[in-house]
């Protein structure tokens, strides 16, 4: 184990040119960051096979630091830039990592279209409940009754859950993990990344600088053992009521179906219409 952390390190990072990183010590960024190298090096992808796409925000600064092909890109726009590269260059594994807010709010369209279109690509969202990077704003993640920076005295908009909206708008799978469960949150970026059609992992963290800390939540380590005490398996959670089920969530597999996949219909359609041209 410490040796292939080590491999994956000396790897997969761009240790010369983009350290020391940004993150605040103990944000739940960097488990997501590692889970990301582990599955790819764990499905045992070409490093110029892959590309990263991100928004803005603290979470999107992971493109910075590691050594694929990467495009860090304007605040929720990741998936719009991931489709052109995937519709350009099919072959290729594209990635989009987004927080919260950069994907659901101002990139909320774009989530629910890339959703229905099915396009093959892996989105992860990192969600923390707020806007880290600029202050610590609500985002559409924030629970009803939270205190922020556009909240002090308590948010009055209700929050939706993200993985749900994913199978509503038609992803082909989705999954819900969190920073605290690592081995389970690598297994399902793997899935994800194997899927054909557009996947989704929704990964829950912390930001206890911004979120954590005006609601009292406590430091890193009392946020992410909190995500284990809340975390109810699937299956699980499926038997359970909705006032059992109050302040907690699902995490695992909430979707695995099989669909057309746009970028395969649109191979298709672009070589019928060379063949009508010659
Ligand atoms: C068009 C535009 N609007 C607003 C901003 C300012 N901005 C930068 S990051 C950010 C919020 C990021 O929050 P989130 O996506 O939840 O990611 P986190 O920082 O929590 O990881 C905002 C509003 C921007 N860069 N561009
Ligand atoms: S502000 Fe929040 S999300 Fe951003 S690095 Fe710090 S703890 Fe993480």
């Amino acid at each position: 184990m410490v040796v292939e952390t080590e491999v994956i390190r000396r790897e997969y990072l761009r240790h010369d040119k983009k350290f020391p990183h940004v993150w605040c010590p103990g944000c739940g960024n960097g488990i997501v960051l590692g889970s990301l190298l582990r599955a790819i090096h764990g499905l045992g992808l070409p490093k110029d096979d892959v590309v990263v796409v991100s928004g803005i925000g603290c979470s999107s600064r992971m493109t910075t630091y590691i050594d694929f092909n990467t495009l860090h890109t304007t605040h929720g726009r990741a998936l719009t830039f991931a489709t052109g590269v995937k519709l350009a260059k099919p072959r290729l594994k594209v990635i989009a990592v987004m927080g919260d807010g950069d994907a659901t709010a101002i990139g909320g369209n774009h989530f629910i279209h890339a959703a229905r279109r099915n396009i093959s690509i892996t989105a992860i969202i990192v969600n923390n409940s707020t806007y880290g990077m600029t202050g610590g704003q609500y985002s559409p993640t924030t629970p009803y009754g939270s205190r922020s920076t556009t909240s002090v005295y308590g948010h009055v908009e209700h929050d939706f859950s993200i993985a749900e909206l994913a199978v509503t708008a038609g992803a082909s799978f989705v999954a819900r993990g969190t920073v605290y469960h690592a081995a389970q949150l690598d297994k399902l970026l793997e899935e994800a990344m194997s899927k054909r059609g557009f996947s989704v992992v929704e990964v829950i963290s912390n930001c206890h600088v911004q979120h954590g800390r005006r609601n009292k939540l406590g430091d890193a380590v009392t946020m992410i053992t909190g995500f284990r005490d809340r975390a109810v398996p699937v299956a699980k959670a499926a038997k359970m009521t909705a006032e059992e089920m109050q302040g907690k969530f699902s995490i695992g597999v909430l979707c695995d179906v099989d669909k057309p996949v746009s970028t395969e219909e649109y191979e298709r359609i672009r070589s019928e219409a060379c063949q009508l041209k010659s």
